[in-house]
């Protein structure tokens, strides 16, 4: 079991307060707190080595090299990869999915080849692969998602065939919170081979994940949604698949030689980061992925069933409620979105604001899967490690009070010319 008492004291801004009240803050799955530990690699590396890496001779940047390229190595560790050579960095798990569709799409796709993708995927996981389908003249196809929220698998033998050349499908929905089965899928999709991309933006922070197990081909996350800095992500290839692939960005450090009309290339992964890195924010990532070691993967995903089930039975007893995705907290990560009826989630995330308590209310980059689901958007909870049960029941009484508010009509009206005019 997690001490939630002891981990609340890294997190420096967990003991502010809100308009008054003590901060709930349950949007984990947009971005995650940082402890003292990620905020003082940061300081510490600006005020001790900064420097270039893999470019200066001298000691200070040598120092910082080595500590980047130390959570290189950390990082293939973290997800079980055979070696760090798969590892690039990126600025986020967008750069990472644009890259793979760019640089592998790009040599890789033709007119008459199929990308398959889910309902359910973040305009990450599907703009991209838009983007280099109009320039090959590939088509989308897209696993459909059941009414209650998990993916309906026993269409994909039909969805699959020699035409699907890559399959790209998140491992865990940012709005439904459904775990997706990418194990079943890649298996299923290397009988085609077709490249398996995992989107595991949210499934990472959340479940041990060994690339390995997973089977994938590639796995694509972000540091900032697992305690770590913004402006890092990671994309995880198998090294003969990087090695095949023309890089996506040009400049410095990815080249081996530079000629007036060509160049050649670094050896991967290099050959995928082009020009100055995120030093100092991969090198607080390290500290991150050392923060949730130490905790256990396993440890977080058994806090987070417990708190998802805690929720989903605290929110389903309101009422005219409707909550979205699989009931099962076992099956489904600590993301979960509800609407109450009548009430905008626009509005709703107001009055909890008020209350202290920060969720996200909108259309969770999901434009699709929110036709899909018929509304226009939904408000989310979203749970991680420091979370305790009782900031879900905070949550559940400021939705009481954005209830009552909402029932008086001409108290209602005068917040929404507020929030909406
Ligand atoms: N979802 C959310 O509030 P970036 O922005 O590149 O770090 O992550 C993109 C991304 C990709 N896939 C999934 C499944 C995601 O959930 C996200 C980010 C945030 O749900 C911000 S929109």
């Amino acid at each position: 079991m997690l001490d939630t008492t002891r981990i609340r004291r890294d997190f420096p801004i967990l003991s502010r307060t809100m308009h008054g009240k003590p901060l709930v803050y349950l949007d984990n799955a947009a971005t995650t707190q940082k402890p003292r530990q990620v905020i003082d690699a940061l300081v510490n590396y600006y005020s001790r080595y900064n420097a270039n890496i893999h470019r200066g001779l001298y000691a200070l940047a040598e120092e910082a090299t080595a500590a980047y390229e130390a959570v290189r190595e950390q990082t293939a560790q973290f997800i079980g990869a055979p070696s760090a050579r798969g590892v690039v960095f990126t600025r986020n798990a967008t750069e990472g999915i644009n890259l793979m569709a760019n640089a592998w799409g790009r040599s890789n796709l033709r007119a008459g080849d199929e990308i398959l993708l889910t309902e359910m995927e973040h305009h990450s996981n599907l703009v991209p692969w838009q983007l280099i389908a109009s320039a090959t003249g590939a088509t989308l196809k897209f696993m459909p998602v059941t009414d209650d929220g998990r993916l309906d698998l026993t269409v994909l033998p039909k969805l699959l065939s020699p035409r699907t050349k890559v399959v790209s499908v998140t491992l865990m929905s940012n709005v439904l919170g459904t775990i997706v089965p990418v194990q079943e899928i890649a298996e299923a999709a290397h009988r085609y081979r077709a490249l398996v991309v995992i989107d595991g933006a949210q499934g990472v922070p959340h479940l041990p994940v060994n690339v390995q197990q997973l089977g994938c081909d590639v796995l694509v996350f972000s540091a900032h949604k697992m305690l770590g800095p913004t402006g890092v992500g990671v994309v995880w290839a198998r090294e003969e698949l990087l090695e095949s692939m023309d890089p996506f960005l040009g400049g410095g450090e990815m080249i081996s030689d530079v000629q007036w009309t060509s160049s050649t290339w670094n050896e991967v992964p290099w050959k995928f980061e082009a020009g100055t890195p995120n030093i100092a924010g991969v090198i607080a990532f390290g500290e991150a992925l050392t923060y949730l070691s130490r905790l256990g993967m396993e440890q977080v995903r058994a806090h987070e069933i417990a708190l998802t089930a805690y929720a989903l039975k605290r929110l389903s007893s309101l009422d005219r409620i409707a909550v979205y995705g699989p009931r099962d907290a076992a099956a489904r990560g600590a993301a979960v979105s509800f609407n109450l009826e009548g009430l905008h989630p626009h509005d709703v995330g107001t009055v909890l604001d008020m209350e202290g308590v920060a969720i996200r209310a909108g259309h969770h980059c999901a434009k699709p899967l929110m036709r899909r689901l018929g509304v226009a958007a939904t408000a989310r909870a979203s749970f991680y490690l420091y979370n305790t049960q009782d900031e879900v029941d905070q949550l559940v009484d400021a939705l009481g009070v954005a209830r009552k508010f909402f029932d008086r009509p001409r108290a209602a009206s005068s917040v929404r010319e507020k929030v909406r005019p």
